[in-house]
């Protein structure tokens, strides 16, 4: 197999640089390695992504939906077995096992790099491996980086695609010399030929039931194996655009997040920008696509997942959404509950996982408040409501360009990135922390960031039980010791002057009364907060009053009109326990001792701080 002779190569034979030579004797060396049968060059155009979809379509691999329905749109089903991220087989390898942190699966590089000799030895062997360049960021801009995956799954390249910018102009910036993470992707199924030369056949969604995902922060690079699915196959995604880019933003200053970005706009035309973090399953994508009901405001998309930040030329802190597609979860988004994501995946999507309709369709629960009578569901069997099971994997997923996005802003694309007013933190708590709170200061703000929560059991009835700690919501994402990254939040933070420095706010929207129901309607009613928020932010006149937690809304400042909430209900939305909150503080405490010495002193002074304040709430 040779590359120069690969007859659908674009690559230029003569390499005009360097940095192209180091390119392509990099994808040799991994060609040598895996033994594909033919190595292509993507140049992300519209003929491409065509050619590689009728390529998959003819396989097997996707499923070609009614385009009167669903113009342009396809349905993939994985293998059962291969259906979401893995996080016990996701491995930071840093040199020393306490700067990957107590938070990571650790191995040492040496003897990673030995296993990975071992399973990608002949990996790609009966199969074709693309060379796919791609930018987080518009192509060539200040906070962007490049990135080259190398994959044996046109899945994964034609997802790529969508996710991310793709193609010449990215490989013509690194011929240049623009530094790139090298990313190398097998979906580690190998095609056997036998003694006549015949090739086994092939399965629609080849994988293994081994699996690596991993990540060398300090020499930034990606290896993957055995999984062809979203977070372990996209490789811009988790594995770049937050392991590794969050141990680069700790070398170089600047922050990369799992946040959604938005852009709220007052009557007035004032434009704030907001990043807010929250663990899975709290609607994160639904508040990046937020359908304001109060009057006047509008709520723009920026991004849904990830936020790389980094102070501008103008000494505020500006966030770009690194990615250029949403790979969103499919169940529980509906007509009613996200109507923007709706229209933005009604043509041009890939779905994976969901259920098919008799018309040639897609269907998922919470789609509809309907059922279809008969489907076929993500494992290709046919379902009735009476079948007992989901019709829909419940990780199954959209994968949809962002500028569909009905709601896009038009900024989202900025080369220079929003100025970012306001940092939001949310977890999903029935007890004890308030709809919304402001820190009083950026070390608490980090404190806020450092202590999101969940509740493991069922806490409804007022008591904490064991909290389920997301830092950051960076949990499986963060590529070096959690403590360390708490320590860079202050450090970026004592970086920018205070009128720069974004405020910190922490939210919740899932607080519970006694009998159990929410307290609060959730949803667009969210614009609500996220205009006390970022009225807050700019400086505006409206009131906060302090709580031992952070300052909370003054009475009458978040606009509850025609909410028809009771007071009782406000009260209980705001309602600061300390005997409880004392109880949490211990659970904090016992959480950063896991960290050791590498937790910082700022923060452990918060939590000496807020006990000050519960105390003087218990005894005034
Ligand atoms: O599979 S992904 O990592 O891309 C999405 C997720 O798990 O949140
Ligand atoms: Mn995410």
């Amino acid at each position: 197999m040779s590359i120069l002779a690969d007859p659908t190569s674009t690559r230029p034979t003569t390499p005009a640089s360097d940095a192209a030579l180091a390119v392509r004797s990099w994808v040799t060396s991994i060609a040598d390695l895996t033994q594909p049968d033919a190595v292509v060059w993507c140049d992300g155009s519209a003929e491409e992504r065509e050619r590689l979809t009728a390529l998959m379509v003819e396989s097997g691999s996707l499923i070609a939906l009614d385009p009167e329905l669903r113009p342009n749109s396809y349905l993939a089903r994985s293998d059962p077995s291969d259906v979401a991220r893995v996080e016990a087989r996701t491995f930071i390898c840093s040199e020393r096992e306490i700067d990957a942190g107590p938070t990571n699966n650790w191995r040492e590089p040496a003897v990673m790099r030995a296993e990975l000799r071992g399973v990608f030895d002949g990996s790609m062997r009966g199969r074709t491996m693309y060379v796919v360049p791609f930018s987080m960021g518009p192509v060539g801009g200040p906070i962007s980086q490049a990135g080259i995956q190398l994959t044996d799954s046109p899945y994964a390249v034609v997802s790529m695609s969508i996710m991310t910018r793709t193609g010449s102009d990215v490989l013509a910036l690194i011929d240049a010399g623009a530094p790139f993470v090298p990313a190398v992707h097998s979906v580690g199924a190998p095609l056997s030929t036998d003694d006549a030369g015949v090739k086994t056949p092939d399965v629609p969604w080849p994988c293994n039931d081994l699996k690596y995902i991993v990540q060398l922060p300090e020499t930034r690079e990606i290896w993957s194996y055995g999984s062809g699915y979203g977070g372990n196959a996209l490789l811009g995604k988790k594995c770049y655009a937050l392991r590794i880019a969050s141990a680069m933003a700790r070398d170089e200053g600047w922050l990369a997040e799992h946040m959604l970005i938005i852009r709220a706009t007052s009557p007035q035309g004032r434009a704030y920008h907001l990043a807010a973090a929250f663990p899975s399953a709290c609607g994160k994508t639904n508040l990046a696509m937020l359908r304001p009901t109060i009057p006047g405001w509008t709520v723009e998309t920026i991004g849904d997942d990830i936020a790389w930040m980094r102070p501008g030329p103008d000494g505020r802190l500006r966030a770009i959404n690194p990615e250029a597609g949403f790979f969103g979860v499919a169940p529980g988004t509906g007509h009613r509950t996200n109507p923007t994501a709706i229209a933005t995946i009604a043509r041009d999507t890939i779905f994976t996982n969901v259920a098919l309709t008799d018309d040639g369709d897609v269907w998922w629960e919470g789609l509809t408040d309907e059922v279809p009578e008969h489907l076929t569901d993500w494992r290709g069997q046919d379902w009735t409501p009476a079948s007992g099971t989901p019709a829909a994997h419940p990780n199954s997923r959209f994968t949809v360009a962002a500028d569909q996005c009905p709601t896009i802003a038009d900024s989202w694309d900025d080369p220079a990135g929003v100025p970012i007013d306001a940092i939001v933190f949310g977890g999903r708590r029935a007890t004890n922390v308030p709809l919304v709170a402001q820190a009083y200061s950026w070390e608490h703000g980090v404190f806020m960031g450092a202590t999101i929560s969940s509740e493991q059991t069922a806490a409804a009835e007022g008591t904490v039980g064991e909290l389920r700690r997301d830092p950051f919501a960076m949990l499986p994402f963060c590529g070096y010791n959690m403590a360390d990254h708490w320590s860079h939040w202050l450090d970026v933070g004592a970086g920018l002057t205070p009128e720069n420095r974004p405020e910190i706010f922490q939210v919740n929207w899932f607080r519970k009364g006694e009998d159990g129901s929410y307290l609060w309607p959730g949803f667009g009613e969210n614009s609500r907060v996220v205009e006390w928020i970022v009225r807050r932010a700019g400086g505006e006149k409206v009131g906060a009053v302090p709580s031992p937690v952070g300052l909370v809304p003054a009475p009458g400042a978040l606009d509850l009109d025609g909410l028809d909430l009771p007071d009782d209900t406000v009260t209980a939305l705001f309602d600061v326990d300390p005997g409880s909150w004392l109880t949490e503080a211990d659970l904090t405490e016992a959480f950063f001792e896991r960290f050791g010495d590498r937790t910082p002193a700022a923060l452990t002074d918060q939590l000496d701080d807020l006990r000050a304040r519960l105390q003087v709430w218990l005894h005034p």
